[in-house]
């Protein structure tokens, strides 16, 4: 599947749906990949970051130019990167989107070193990535402080990733909708209707980027707050970072550099994330609604359980999320197969509609990680079986109804494969297995 999804120098998400490169799906695919063939993997992530523009900021969408505009939207000439995003240094070569996406590339770059450090340091693959990883950093940490409390924002749901997340529902009804017939949505031609947003949130979806867009993709300078009229800090974005902070102090010290000024860095914004986002009574980390009288969103979204992943977090914290994880919100290891996109008990639950309750396979993959660092094999162990039974059982679906693991979406979904591949890999031998089977 990866094979068919390869384009020659990046893998799609999809064939139908995705026809180009996207930010935080390469990083996933990158992961699985350097297990079959870790020249690829390398190039996955070479490619993305030589789309990078001059501010540092990694675009959430590298189009292929033999892709026909209308295959997705939006396409190369709503971004128009290389004009609207000159003066922020978009590329001149290649068009890009101008929002960004999850900043997992650190850590899938030293995951994608460590599987073959040797390949690795022939071809000076972290020494060619690492000031571009360095300067993708600085760009959230200065340009996208717009809280001022040294966490990043995203300033359009698109960047968070989770799109259609009921959390952005109160800071979205604040935007006024691009009229419908000013754009064509391409996403219908692939997904059901009722699987995917609603007009009136694409609408939203699209005044947002224009906005961006007509301001030349300017963020607001450091210190200041920036103007847009979306700003939230995220939960799952913020603890990429930190994650990716962690990596990239590794990543330095294998180039002959310190780390430890990273890695202090890492552990003071996992204390920033706990004061800002952590809400102690729901057992869970929230979004900030900045342009919302900054407030927290009272939305319970597998967002803010993915700082699981953070070694440093308090362990009343840990505690905590393991508990709303299995709770009746999330219900892991009960009714739900894989971790819900969000609260099975919330008002705006769908099963189906994207990011609105159905379970991705790339959350689930991050929370397996969170589970196995806090020492809970067992827990870990039983969500690693879940995905790979899933994975395979739905033709690598894009994502699943989380209490039957009903396929939706689109089917031969790249991250879903690299991901299932990547816990595949990391399972025990099956000895090893059947020692673990018979131990008490
Ligand atoms: C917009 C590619 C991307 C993922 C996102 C997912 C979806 C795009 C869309 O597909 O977003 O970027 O058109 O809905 O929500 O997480 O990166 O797989």
């Amino acid at each position: 599947m990866l094979e068919a999804n390869w384009t020659g120098t990046s893998t799609v998400p999809s064939r139908n749906l995705y026809p180009h490169q996207w930010s935080w799906d390469s990083a996933f695919i990158a992961i699985g990949l350097r297990h079959i063939s870790p020249l690829r993997a390398q190039t996955e992530l070479e490619t993305l970051l030589a789309a990078q523009w001059a501010d540092g900021r990694l675009p959430h969408i590298v189009f292929n130019p033999s892709v026909p505009l209308d295959a997705y939207f939006p396409s190369p000439d709503f971004w128009r990167s290389s004009t609207a995003g000159r003066a922020a240094g978009a590329p001149r070569t290649v068009q890009t989107s101008g929002i960004v996406q999850p900043p997992v590339h650190a850590l899938a770059a030293w995951l994608v070193h460590r599987a073959d450090p040797g390949l690795s340091r022939a071809r000076g693959f972290l020494a060619r990535l690492h000031p571009r990883l360095a300067a993708w950093h600085r760009y959230l940490l200065h340009r996208r402080d717009l809280g001022g409390a040294g966490l990043v924002s995203v300033v359009h749901p698109w960047e968070q990733g989770m799109d259609n997340s009921p959390c952005w529902d109160a800071p979205l009804a604040r935007i006024t909708p691009a009229p419908a017939r000013s754009f064509r949505r391409a996403d219908l031609d692939h997904g059901a209707p009722e699987d995917r947003p609603t007009d009136l949130d694409y609408g939203r979806y699209v005044r947002l980027a224009a906005d961006y867009r007509d301001g030349g993709y300017r963020d607001g300078a450091a210190g200041e707050h920036g103007d847009g009229e979306f700003a939230v800090e995220d939960p799952a974005f913020n603890a990429l970072l930190i994650a990716s902070e962690y990596a990239l102090a590794r990543i330095a010290e294998e180039l002959g550099a310190a780390g430890s000024a990273r890695r202090e860095r890492a552990e003071r914004l996992t204390a920033t994330l706990t004061e800002r986002l952590w809400d102690a009574e729901a057992g869970l980390f929230r979004c900030r609604d900045l342009r919302g009288g900054d407030t927290l969103v009272p939305e319970r979204s597998v967002s803010g359980l993915i700082p699981l992943l953070l070694p440093a977090l308090p362990r009343d914290i840990v505690a905590a999320l393991v508990r709303t994880l299995g709770g009746p919100h999330f219900s892991l290891g009960d009714r739900a197969r894989l971790v819900p996109s969000y609260d099975l008990l919330g008002e705006a639950f769908d099963p189906h509609r994207y990011w609105r309750g159905p379970a991705w396979f790339n959350t689930s993959w991050l929370l397996e990680r969170g589970l196995r660092a806090h020492g809970e094999g067992e827990r870990a162990d039983a969500l690693r079986e879940a995905v790979l039974d899933l994975a395979d059982a739905t033709g690598f679906a894009e994502y699943v109804d989380p209490y039957t693991g009903a396929a939706c979406g689109a089917t031969g979904f790249s991250w879903t494969a690299a991901l299932a591949l990547d816990l595949h890999h990391r399972r025990p031998a099956p000895r090893e297995r059947q020692e673990l089977d018979k131990s008490p």
